[in-house]
């Protein structure tokens, strides 16, 4: 049916975020804030930062071409009980190491070049292939899928990611038996990315990240081209990233220009760095504490323009342990 439009699903009316159920998180909110457990003074965060909202530039770096025709992908449930995060608050709100060490680098990361973008895939695969975003956009079916994202810094938000699953590039490409992991690599240029700006040791730019074969090939693992309906802006990681919403947000490499298929379990950025906070796997899991602080609740980033959350409980998984469990029964 290639001319029914499928409105966005962020678009559409959500009838299960009901007022009980904002009016029960906000009870919950102001219960947590009594007993505050990880502070706002443990992570550098915004409180509540009036920020960007106002800002005419920070809507420009959004308002890119629409992504259409689009069809929603609406199998992966699961963030019924949560709004979409508004546009404003997520395109200010973003960790791009590349661009600054806070979570304000909208602005620097519009330094991020990204015309004629090219991605290489290669490595232990059959076919290997160096597409343009316009042959990317071309080969694999284009879909919206609403996913929620946690950071491992615990704060979360729910959002409509568009591009197309790992496992259709996958199959045009055709991994060898030998390939068992997948390596991703950034876009790196010391020009026009200063860093974090603080001190961290030697850095191993370009930032990396890696998957098993198996969890690439899973139907969440995801590359995303767009978000609300349009191209993705800089500071989410244009023009391509990896979106994993089963994993801490760190896993979902951004501005990608190369995706290797290789034999042994590739060195990551963070891993690399603070391998006791950053393990390889990543996972979501409540029960399992960061060093520093508890996993077991996030900060959700949801509606208005004006940055604020509201505590939630994480889930095993993120709440995706029926498509991804089985990955991990040994
Ligand atoms: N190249 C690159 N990719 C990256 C990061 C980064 O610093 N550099 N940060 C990661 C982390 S920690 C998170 S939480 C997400 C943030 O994505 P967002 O800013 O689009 O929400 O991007 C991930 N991908
Ligand atoms: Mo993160």
């Amino acid at each position: 049916m290639p001319f029914l439009r499928v409105p966005p699903a962020w678009q559409l009316p959500r009838p299960h975020a009901t007022a009980e159920a904002s009016y029960q998180n906000r009870r919950q909110f102001l219960k947590q804030l009594v007993g505050a457990g990880i502070g706002a003074s443990l992570i550098p965060l915004a409180g509540c930062r009036s920020g960007d909202a106002e800002n005419p530039n920070l809507a420009a770096t959004y308002e890119l071409p629409s992504l259409e025709p689009l069809v929603s992908n609406d199998r992966f449930a699961g963030v019924d009980d949560r709004p979409i995060t508004s546009q404003v608050l997520a395109s200010q709100y973003n960790n791009f190491y590349e661009f600054g060490g806070s979570k304000n680098i909208w602005l620097a990361a519009q330094a991020l070049p990204v015309n004629d973008w090219q991605v290489e895939v290669g490595g232990l695969v059959k076919n290997p292939q160096t597409y343009d975003l316009d042959d990317l956009k071309q080969q694999f079916d284009l879909e919206e899928r609403l996913y929620r994202f946690r950071c491992v810094e615990a704060w979360s938000m729910v959002l409509p990611w568009v591009g197309f699953p790992m496992r259709s590039l996958l199959a045009a490409v055709e991994p060898r038996p030998d390939a068992k992991f997948v390596r991703f690599t950034s876009a790196y240029d010391a020009d026009v990315m200063p860093g974090p700006g603080f001190h961290l040791g030697s850095l191993p730019w370009p930032y990396t990240e890696s998957l098993r074969v198996e969890e690439m090939a899973n139907d969440l693992a995801f590359f995303a081209v767009g978000i609300y309906g349009k191209e993705l802006p800089k500071q989410h990681g244009a023009p391509i990233r990896a979106v994993l919403p089963w994993k801490y947000g760190f896993k979902g490499a951004k501005s990608i220009v190369k995706i290797e298929l290789v034999a042994e379990q590739p060195k990551t950025y963070w891993h690399t760095l603070v391998p006791n906070e950053y393990g390889y796997e990543a996972n979501v899991n409540p029960d399992q504490p960061h060093p520093r602080w508890s996993q077991a609740r996030e900060r959700f980033i949801g509606e208005g323009t004006t940055l604020s959350w509201e505590w939630r409980e994480t889930l095993p998984y993120n709440g995706y342990g029926e498509f991804v469990a089985d990955l991990y029964s040994a």
